[in-house]
This record gives C-alpha cells, sequence and structure tokens, in this order.
C-alpha cells in the first residue's frame, strides 16, 4: 500500500516569517505539497512515537492538502494524527490543542491574512511541542532537505472522512478526529470572567464581531452571541468560505472596510473588532475610533490586573523591533522586564518558555500572551472587552486616558508592494551601508541619533538574527525599514514611522508621521528605484 515516488526537488520551499506561503497556482502542482511535508518529515526523523495536529482555515486547497498529508504521514510511520473536524482550525486554537494534549507540533495550512482561492495563496504553518513555529534553524534544515529531495512516500488509499469526530486507522497510523473549537473555548473561560461579560452583554452594550468570511465566525458565533449573549447578527461574515468570499481577510483600516465604515457611521456599535484568515490578527475599534495595535499592547499590559488569569502578577513583555514604543513605556512603570525581538511570532516563544514575558505582540495586528504560543485574535478582543466591563469606560476613553498618562507614539506603516526582488535586496543593501554615515544629520527639527541594522541575541538560546534597519532620531521617533517575509511573489518593502508626543496627544496620525515619511522615502531613495512616489498600502 506504501508508495515510494521519485520527485525533483522545488528550488523554492523556504519558509519566511511564518511559514510556507505560495500563489495557490505554485502548491498545487503535482508534487508540490507531497515534497514539502516529505522534507519536513526527513528532518523530524523517527515518527513512531510523534502526534501530530492538523487542520487548517479552510482555503482553497485545504481539504485536499490535508488527504495527501494523512496519506504521506501514514507512509512514513507517523504514530498519530489529530485532525480538527472538518479539517478547520483557527492557528491559536491549534496552539491549544498541541499543548493540552502534549503533542509533538502540528501543521496549521494557511496563508494567514493573505487572500486565498485559486488566484491566491496557500500556506502551510509547522509548529513543534511548544504550540509555536519553529525556529529559524529548523526552517533553513527544511530547506536543504527539500532541495536534495529524490523522492517521497505516501499510502495509496481512498480519502478519509474527517466530518464525523472519532478515531481510526489509516494504514498502521492512528487518526482522531476532534472538535477545533471546544477546547479553545474553554481556554477563553479559563482565562476571562464570562459572568463579568454577559452582565455587559446584558447592558445593553453592543458590539459587532467581522470573521471576514474566514475560520473564527465558529469560534466568534460560539464565545460572542451563544456564551456571551450579544444579540445574534453581531457577528458578520461569520461562514468560512474558500475564497473568503473574495474578501482579504487582514483586518486593518484597509481591507476590513465594511466594518470600519459601520463603527464611523450613525450605527455603529460600541465595540468592533475583526480578525484574520487563521484567526491569530486582530482589529480592535470603538464608537468613531481605532485602536493601533501598539496602542492595544500597552493598554492590555497596563490593565492585566483586571483579568483573573493575569491578575495575581505577570512576567515581562515583549514585542517585535518595528512595533512602536508604547509598550515600553508602560513596561518601565511597572518595573517588568522589556524585550524587543525581530518581526515574526517565533521570537517570543523562547521568551515565554522561560518565563521572561507574559503579554507580546506586533504593529502588524497580533497581540497575545503565554497563554499559547502564537497570536491569538479572540483573546484580543475578549482582553479589551473586559476592560470594558471592569471599568465602565468606552474604547475611546480607555485610549485617551491611557495617552495622557503614557504619552502617544503616533504610528504609521507604509508597504511599497510588488517591487521587483533585485531592486528591493539592493535597496537595503545600499540603505544599510548608508546607516554610519547618517548619525548628526538634521532634516528640520529632526535630528538622526544613530543609524543601525536591528540585531536581536536570544537570551535563551543564544541566536543571533538580523531583521530591519532603523533610524533613531534625537526627540524619539523612529524610522525602520524591512523587507516582509510573508509575500507570494515580488517585494514588499515596509516602511515603518514612530513619532512620539508626550503631550500633544490628539492629532491626526498620518499627519504626525508625514514629515518622518519623507524622510524615510528620501533617505533610502524609494522613488527613484522602485518608481513609487507613494506607498501602496498605509496602515
Ligand atoms: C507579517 C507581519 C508580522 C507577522 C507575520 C505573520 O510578516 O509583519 O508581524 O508576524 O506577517 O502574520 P512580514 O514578514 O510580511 O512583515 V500571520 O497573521 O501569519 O499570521
Ligand atoms: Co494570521
Amino acid at each position: 500500500m506504501i508508495k515510494t515516488v521519485a520527485t525533483t526537488p522545488f528550488n523554492d520551499q523556504k519558509m519566511g516569517t511564518a511559514g510556507l506561503r505560495r500563489k495557490s497556482k505554485i502548491v498545487t502542482q503535482p508534487n508540490y505539497i507531497e515534497n514539502f511535508v516529505q522534507s519536513i518529515f526527513n528532518v523530524m526523523g523517527d515518527l513512531s512515537d510523534k502526534t501530530l495536529l492538523l487542520g487548517g482555515d479552510g482555503r482553497f486547497y485545504n481539504d485536499i492538502a490535508i488527504q495527501k498529508i494523512l496519506k504521506i504521514a501514514a507512509a512514513n510511520g507517523l504514530k498519530k494524527m489529530v485532525v480538527a473536524q472538518n479539517g478547520f482550525i483557527s492557528t491559536p486554537a491549534g496552539s491549544v490543542v498541541i499543548r493540552k494534549y502534549k503533542l509533538s507540533g502540528g501543521f496549521t495550512l494557511s496563508a494567514s491574512h493573505n487572500p486565498g482561492g485559486p488566484d491566491g495563496d496557500f500556506g502551510l504553518k509547522y509548529s513543534n511541542e511548544s504550540g509555536g513555529q519553529v525556529s529559524t534553524s529548523v526552517t533553513s534544515q527544511i530547506e536543504k532537505a527539500a532541495l536534495s529531495l529524490t523522492e517521497y512516500k505516501i499510502l495509496e488509499a481512498p480519502d478519509v472522512d474527517i466530518s464525523h469526530l472519532g478515531s481510526f486507522k489509516l494504514g498502521d497510523m492512528e487518526i482522531e478526529v476532534i472538535d477545533g473549537i471546544k477546547d479553545y473555548v474553554a481556554m477563553m473561560q479559563n482565562i476571562f470572567d464570562f459572568a463579568a461579560l454577559k452582565k455587559l452583554a446584558a447592558s445593553g452594550f453592543t458590539m459587532r464581531f467581522d470573521a471576514m468570511n474566514a475560520v473564527t465566525g465558529p469560534y466568534a458565533k460560539e464565545i460572542f452571541e451563544k456564551l456571551i449573549g450579544f444579540k445574534e447578527g453581531s457577528v458578520v461574515n461569520f461562514v468560512p468560505k474558500p475564497d473568503f468570499g473574495g474578501l482579504h481577510p487582514d483586518p486593518n483600516l484597509v481591507y476590513a472596510k465594511e466594518l470600519v465604515d459601520f463603527m464611523f457611521s450613525a450605527q455603529a456599535a460600541d465595540f468592533g473588532a475583526a480578525n484574520d484568515g487563521d484567526g491569530d490578527r486582530n482589529m480592535i475599534l470603538g464608537k468613531g475610533f481605532f485602536v493601533t495595535p501598539n496602542d492595544s499592547l500597552a493598554i492590555i499590559t497596563d490593565n492585566f490586573k483586571l483579568i483573573p488569569y493575569y491578575a495575581k502578577g505577570i512576567y515581562g513583555v515583549a514585542k517585535s523591533a518595528a512595533t512602536s514604543t508604547a509598550v515600553e513605556r508602560v513596561a518601565k512603570a511597572h518595573g517588568i522586564g522589556y524585550y524587543e525581538v525581530p518581526t515574526g511570532w517565533k521570537y517570543f516563544v523562547n521568551l515565554m518558555d522561560s518565563q521572561r514575558i507574559t503579554f507580546c505582540g506586533e504593529e502588524s495586528f497580533g497581540t497575545g500572551s503565554s497563554h499559547i504560543r502564537e497570536k491569538d485574535g479572540i483573546w484580543a478582543v475578549l482582553f479589551w472587552l473586559s476592560i470594558i466591563a471592569a471599568t465602565g469606560k468606552t474604547v475611546e476613553q480607555i485610549a485617551v486616558e491611557h495617552w495622557q498618562k503614557y504619552g502617544r507614539s503616533y504610528y504609521i506603516r507604509f508597504d511599497f508592494e510588488g517591487v521587483d526582488t533585485a531592486v528591493a535586496d539592493r535597496l537595503m543593501a545600499d540603505l544599510e551601508n548608508k546607516l554610519p554615515s547618517l548619525a548628526g544629520r538634521s532634516f528640520g527639527d529632526l535630528t538622526i541619533r544613530e543609524a543601525k541594522p536591528f540585531v536581536y541575541h536570544d537570551p535563551v538560546d543564544g541566536s543571533v538574527t538580523k531583521n530591519g534597519l532603523v533610524i533613531y532620531f534625537a526627540d524619539g521617533s523612529r524610522i525602520t525599514y524591512r523587507l516582509s517575509g510573508t509575500g507570494s511573489s515580488g517585494a514588499t518593502i515596509r516602511v515603518y514611522l514612530e513619532r512620539l508626543q508626550m503631550k500633544d496627544i490628539l492629532q491626526n496620525p498620518l499627519d504626525m508621521v508625514t514629515p518622518l515619511g519623507r524622510i524615510a522615502l528620501e533617505i533610502a531613495e524609494i522613488p527613484e528605484r522602485t518608481g513609487k512616489h507613494q506607498a501602496d498600502v498605509v496602515t
């Protein structure tokens, strides 16, 4: 029944910031997913004592890839695969399951916030027993294995039915189909005070959660409507669709337009939120008010005492280097540890495992805690609702009072998309060479204090990672440049702009960072080199 198939390597099976992401057209080529999964198994070694989790965000090719992976796993001697019912599990829920049942790791099939469908993207995130994605040393071993792959093993068998809960065998491999929602919901009930949340909903407070036709719809229905009691219809776009109904499931001001328009209209709910394709990102809105992920992390940290699970005390906090310094000021005020890591959630895992941090976040709409090892969209929404339930304040009041206390980091990200890869690489290399000469240069009232690459020394495993170039100004402003590691074609240059104001806290963010934006474009010669005089996406 086990077939060994001769194959030739694909030279692009390199995982980026979070797993492997490619155009669906690439992934659906014969042998593509087979090669990649076989390469992972080759690096994993002996599988006879391992149990893995398998599921995905339900996007196009999820069902087909799951059947292929099951048959390749069985042929490679995996002891057991735990499969999410119908193949649906969010990234955070997958992390819950891996940790709760002490699995050896797992696969979440997702290209996260990237669009799906035959013309969209597909992807695979690979986690280890921590419930977090594997480190770059493991991903480079897999890349190497993929480049020299000559064959893969696959079981010749009919497709298995994963629509019912229960256990059965595929060849010698055990399969257990589990409910992908239940354990996640139980974890949320363990963290937050649901009685207080029920009271909030019963008081007439209204919310709208936009699942963006992606994986969190069923989770949100269960948690916000059924358990907490927000009225039916509070959760919208809740049926996961293979192409996300044509939406770009990225919860930000640009792509979650339907929700943003609603929350800035006369009919707005008291609270609005959205999640991304695989449920690890979140956007928080009040009535006519947007909370940046940077501020969200700072506000969550500042309010830890309001949540039962954290009330006894927290370890430190961490943010990705590109994220604003808002949380740094909160960490200082509370006297807790503070860390800056490269972009990508995997860099937080060691800090959580070693009890250095409890909360962490990224500017890219990712917030989370050590309850799992992935960022967690619904968790962040529940945290905000809990702050509101405990304080009786509006989202806007909570944010404005926070700025009054800690100052405000005005923050905007510019993305220049679809840049020729060679042009982008050259731009970054030339900019890096130029950095030392920038110190002391002034642009109007902005003076550069220092400019250097961001280099991270992991305090736990000693690994060193270089990611992004940072320009620090004397007044606390910063410009950070990075190339995206989640795209599926061409290069995206990300330019992160932060301007700190201790007193002047009610200005328009875009106005406040525009002078920095001009400097950023000039220094890196972005218009000259890319032909772009404006960013494609501003968030
Ligand atoms: C982007 C974000 C990063 C995030 C990553 C994965 O990476 O900037 O902060 O961790 O996506 O997000 P990049 O390399 O394109 O900037 V996702 O929601 O996997 O799940
Ligand atoms: Co995601």
